[in-house]
C-alpha cells in the first residue's frame, strides 16, 4: 500500500507542518521522532516500553540486519516486525550510511559496493538493487534508497560525482521497487549534494523528479559545523515538495528538531536519545542532565518532575545516579526510557503547537526553560 501524507495544518509564522501518514501498519502523526533499533531492537528496552514512551515508528539497519541474523531466519517469521514483535510502522536504512562508517575494506562501484563485514570479515555486496531486495526481505514499510552519504568536508567535484552517483542509485532503486516487489512496502528517495547548495538543488531536482511516495534528506551532521547545517538543511526542504513526507536522516539534538520542523521538515531519527541514556546523558526540561555528577548523590527528586514517563514516576535522581555509578542494567533501561520519551514528548509538543498555530511562541518558551543550557 502507498502511505498517503495528509497535511493538517500549516504554520502561519514559518514553513513548519503538522500531517499524518498513512501506511498499511498504522498512521504515523507528524513532527515524528523515530527511536533507533538497529539490530532488531531498540538498545536496553522492550517494545512494550517504546510504546509506553509514545513510539509510532521505529528504525532498523539493513546493514546489520543483514549480517545478522540474515534474510534466512527473518523469512521464517515474515519479516522483522513478528520477530521483534513491533506491530507499528518500521523504517529501515539502506545500508549505504553504514557501510561507510563500519564496514571494512569498503569499495565503491558504478555497480554497487562491496565491503567486508565487521562481525566476521565476511565479504559482500551490495546493490541498488540487492539493498531494495534485502529490506523486502525486512518488510519495512518504509525502504531507504542506497546512496552515498558525502564525506565532509568533500570538494564541488567529488561531491558532484558522489551526488549524481545517488541519483543513478535512486533511479535502479526505483526500477527494482516497482518491477521486482508487490508494491506492499513504500520506498523514499535520499537527497545528497554535500555543504553546496547548486548541488543540494540539482539533487532535489533530480531525486524529487523520481516519483518516491516521500524523500529524505541525507549527508547532514557529518561533521560540519551547525549552522552550515542549518543553512543548508533550510536552502534544501523549501525546495522539496508540499504534498510528500520529508525526512531529515540521523539527525540531531532536541533544538536541532526544533529548526529543522520551523524549516518544514517531517521526521527524524537519531541514535542521540538511546545512546545518550545509557551514558548518563539526560534530557530534561530544564536542559541536559549528567547523572553521574555528585550533586544527585541524595537527590531524592525525580529526573525531571515535568515528564510522566516510567522512570520520573517511580524513581529518584539518587538511584538513577546509583545504578549508572554500579555500571548496572537497569540503569541503561530507565534512563533511556526517559530519554526516548523525552524526545516523543518534544514531538508531541511541537505538532500540538503547530496544530493550534502557536509554534513560535512554544519555541520561545522551549529555549527560555532551558536557561542557556541548550541541548
Ligand atoms: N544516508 C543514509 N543514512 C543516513 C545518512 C545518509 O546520508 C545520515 C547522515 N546524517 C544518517 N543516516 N542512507
Ligand atoms: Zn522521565
Amino acid at each position: 500500500m502507498r502511505l498517503t501524507y495528509t497535511k493538517e495544518a500549516q504554520s502561519t509564522e514559518c514553513r513548519a507542518r503538522a500531517a499524518t501518514i498513512k501506511t498499511r501498519r498504522g498512521e504515523i502523526k507528524t513532527p515524528i521522532f523515530m527511536p533507533v533499533g538497529t539490530v532488531g531492537s531498540v538498545k536496553a528496552v522492550s517494545v512494550e516500553d517504546l510504546e509506553e514512551a509514545g513510539a509510532q515508528i521505529i528504525l532498523g539497519n539493513t546493514y546489520h540486519l543483514y549480517l545478522r541474523p540474515g534474510t534466512e531466519v527473518l523469512d521464517v517469521f515474515g519479516g522483522l516486525h513478528d520477530f521483534m514483535k513491533w506491530k507499528g510502522p518500521i523504517l529501515t536504512d539502506s545500508g549505504g550510511f553504514q557501510f561507510f562508517s563500519l564496514a571494512k575494506l569498503t569499495k565503491r562501484t558504478e555497480q554497487g559496493v562491496s565491503f567486508q563485514s565487521h562481525i566476521d570479515g565476511s565479504r559482500h555486496v551490495f546493490t541498488p538493487e540487492k539493498s531494495i531486495e534485502v529490506q523486502n526481505h525486512i518488510d519495512s514499510d518504509i525502504m531507504m534508497c542506497l546512496d552515498e552519504c558525502t564525506p565532509y568536508p568533500s570538494d564541488f567535484k567529488a561531491t558532484k560525482e558522489s551526488m549524481e552517483l545517488t541519483t543513478r542509485w535512486a533511479q535502479r532503486c526505483y526500477d527494482f521497487w516497482q518491477q521486482e516487489t508487490d508494491l506492499r512496502n513504500n520506498a523514499f528517495g535520499i537527497v545528497q549534494g554535500g555543504m553546496y547548495k547548486d548541488l543540494r538543488s540539482a539533487s532535489v531536482e533530480q531525486i524529487c523528479g523520481i516519483d518516491f511516495p516521500g524523500y529524505s534528506i541525507g549527508g547532514l551532521s557529518v561533521g560540519e559545523p551547525k549552522e552550515l547545517m542549518m543553512e543548508m538543511g533550510e536552502h534544501t526542504l523549501a525546495l522539496m515538495p508540499e504534498e510528500k513526507p520529508r525526512y531529515i536522516m540521523g539527525v540531531g539534538t532536541p533544538s536541532d528538531i526544533v529548526e529543522l520542523v520551523s524549516m518544514g521538515a517531517d521526521m527524524f531519527d537519531c541514535v542521540m536519545p538511546s545512546r545518550n541514556a545509557r551514558n548518563g546523558k539526560l534530557f530534561t526540561s530544564e536542559g541536559a542532565v549528567n547523572i553521574a555528577n555528585a550533586r544527585y548523590q541524595k537527590d531524592e527528586k525525580p529526573l525531571d518532575p515535568a515528564c510522566t514517563c516510567y522512570t520520573c514516576r517511580n524513581y529518584s535522581r539518587a538511584y538513577l545516579r546509583h545504578l549508572f555509578k554500579s555500571k548496572e542494567l537497569l540503569g541503561s533501561r530507565l534512563n533511556t526510557i526517559h530519554n526516548i520519551h523525552y524526545y516523543m514528548n518534544l514531538v508531541g509538543e511541537i505538532r500540538q503547537a503547530i496544530m493550534d498555530d502557536r509554534f513560535m511562541e512554544w519555541r520561545r518558551g522551549f529555549y527560555a526553560a532551558m536557561e542557556g543550557g541548550i541541548q
